[in-house]
């Protein structure tokens, strides 16, 4: 009876702000109170930009279904991963990200320490039995000022967190039905994954875990929108994205150590706990149609 109480309410310890490293935080239960609107929005969604299996650059088939939507979607095929303005299964631009999701992602960053997140991508994944994400690092955003916000519905999962190299040692933290994980400052590029799903069958989900990770993919507009090559801003946001890019980045795009302002930027989190509100929606399908 508790424990059913608890698969529909999300995490017992809703309120309480888990460390996992520096820049790296678990808000147990922040997004509770959202989460019908956000299954809700997921579904309408995916009505637009079907869930689909994509295929690695390697040629195999990703367990987990994915989705996006905001300015651009990350894809991945035969070519390699990538942000693209137009969803490549339907030839139209990904739906538009709900003002829900916008102001989520920035309170939970602002919760974690990092203000003024402003996201332009939210790729949603969903995860049936057995399915799983290995190790990777998020890195083929623009830069990496700004965290990644992940959103944990539905079924738990096994979060696998570990350093800035693969071999690096990895925590495996549960999240549960209204956790968001953040992570950026010297975590952001923390390789990361997701152990293979367990059965199970959640009041708001049924028998799937949705995620939402939003991230900012580019601080300049015209570069999102993919604007020809020759346009005036787009010629100067180019320049300039290359010239942080060589100036700040390139130590930490092969997992080396970051640079000192990103070192630096450490998030004001230890014992935080913000009031916890719980709303269970009612029963829904597993985050809508499929391709
Ligand atoms: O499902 C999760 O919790 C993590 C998702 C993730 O790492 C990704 O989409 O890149
Ligand atoms: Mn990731």
């Amino acid at each position: 009876m508790i424990g059913d109480l608890f698969a529909e309410m999300g995490s017992p310890d809703a309120g309480k702000a888990e460390v996992l490293a520096e820049g790296a935080v678990v808000l147990r239960g922040f997004a509770l109170g959202d989460a019908p609107a956000l299954l809700e929005a997921v579904e309408r969604i995916a009505a637009a930009a079907p869930f689909r299996h994509l295929e690695t650059p390697g040629g195999f088939r990703m367990s987990v279904a994915m989705t996006n939507c905001g300015d651009v979607g990350w894809v991945s095929d035969r070519r390699g991963y990538r942000y693209q303005p137009l969803d490549p299964l339907t030839g139209n631009p990904w739906p538009p990200m709900p003002p829900l999701f916008l102001g989520l992602a920035r309170r939970a960053a602002t919760a974690a320490g990092f203000r003024d997140f402003h996201t332009d991508v939210c790729l949603i994944n969903r995860y049936a039995p057995a399915a799983r994400l290995t190790l990777h690092q998020d890195k083929d955003e623009k830069g990496y000022t700004d965290p990644i916000v992940s959103v944990s519905l539905g079924l738990p999962a096994t979060f696998l967190f570990g350093g800035l190299s693969r071999s690096d040692k990895t925590r495996r933290v549960r999240l549960e039905h209204g956790d968001v994980t953040v992570w950026g400052g010297p975590s952001r590029l923390a390789f990361h994954g997701v152990a293979p799903l367990g059965e199970g069958e959640h009041p708001a989900t049924g028998q799937c875990r949705i995620n939402l990770t939003f991230r900012r993919r580019c601080r300049f507009i015209s570069l999102c929108r993919g604007l020809g090559p020759l346009h005036p801003v787009r010629f100067r946001a180019v320049r300039g994205e290359r010239a942080r890019s060589d100036k700040n980045g390139r130590g930490f795009q092969g997992g080396l150590r970051p640079p000192w302002w990103i070192r630096n930027s450490t998030p004001a989190v230890s014992e935080t706990r913000f009031p916890p509100v719980s709303t269970p929606g009612p029963a829904r399908r597993c985050g809508g149609g499929s391709a």
